[in-house]
């Protein structure tokens, strides 16, 4: 496996890889989450680039940015044994040097929800992503169920755009107490992470619902034990119709969602 930092190492890089190309994006501190990425990856190309960068344009506050854990060694490790060719791991200046001044805006997909709760954050997302998109010219690139609306959102980029790539989601991967995981799950104490369950079960409840034909809303809402809500929300992804929730217990926030109809591969 080869490591690079700089955009020239990479273009370098990428010139060695020969047949498809699977990209997968993430910002470190991987679990076996992204390991569900990579291996779809894997299957569905002959070579898969990582990208490895905690975007400080997509965080919206500081604190959270600062708190983001990182651990560059181990993640090295654990991609190359999942098989990744080249892992992309920049600096904030290499991809934002001075003088950066072009952000890319995604409109109806990037409002709402989180793009409400956190703003500026999507335009951070769209940004790299285009940027990973145009360096590293993926023939697909692999993203996560549990981050809905950031499906939606880079979907809507690769259509508006006519990016040349086809982008591939994969199931959201859980712990075996239910709950999704998240590179922000290691902040919580046994008893947050007791109140953090009631986030999946919640949204079980509201797919149940759904299929008796009642609100799954107003289902899921009622059944969240106590957790205090960010939202609780529908989200049509191209045809698939998502169940959608993100609480925050103490200043960590969660999200979570179950597909009720449809299909998001
Ligand atoms: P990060 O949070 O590191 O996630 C990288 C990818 O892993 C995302 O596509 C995310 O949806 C997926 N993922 C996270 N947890 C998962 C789980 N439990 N099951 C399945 N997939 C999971 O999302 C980002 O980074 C960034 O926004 C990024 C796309 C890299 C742009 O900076």
């Amino acid at each position: 496996m080869k490591t690079v930092r700089t955009v020239e190492e990479l273009r370098e890089a990428r010139r060695s890889l020969a047949g498809e190309v699977g990209l997968v994006p993430t910002m470190g501190a991987l679990h076996d989450g992204h390991l569900a990425l990579l291996a779809a990856a894997r299957a569905e190309n002959d070579a898969v680039v990582m990208s490895l960068f905690v975007n400080p344009a997509q965080f919206d506050e500081a604190s959270d940015l600062a708190a983001y854990p990182r651990d560059e060694e181990r993640d090295l490790q654990v991609a190359a044994e999942a098989g990744v060719a080249v892992v992309f791991a920049p600096s904030a200046e290499e991809l934002y040097p001075s003088g950066y001044q072009t952000w890319v805006e995604v409109e109806a997909a990037a409002q709402g929800l989180e793009g409400d709760l956190r703003p500026g954050h999507f335009r951070g997302v769209a940004t790299v992503c285009l940027k990973l998109f145009t360096l590293v010219q993926p023939t697909r690139a692999y993203f996560g169920q549990k981050d809905a609306q950031q499906v939606a959102v880079v979907r809507a980029l690769v259509r508006d755009l006519a990016l040349p790539l086809e982008i591939r989601v994969v199931p959201t991967v859980r712990d075996v107490d239910g709950l999704a995981l998240s590179s922000r799950n290691g902040r919580l104490g046994p008893a947050e992470r007791g109140r953090a369950l009631a986030l999946p079960r919640a949204l079980d409840v509201g797919a149940e619902a759904y299929r008796r034909g009642d609100d799954p809303v107003a289902a899921a809402t009622a059944a969240l034990d106590g957790l205090t809500p960010d939202y609780v929300s529908l989200l049509d992804l191209d045809g698939a119709l998502v169940l959608a929730a993100a609480a925050r217990i103490g200043t960590t926030r969660f999200l979570d969602n179950v597909i009720l109809e449809g299909d998001l591969a």
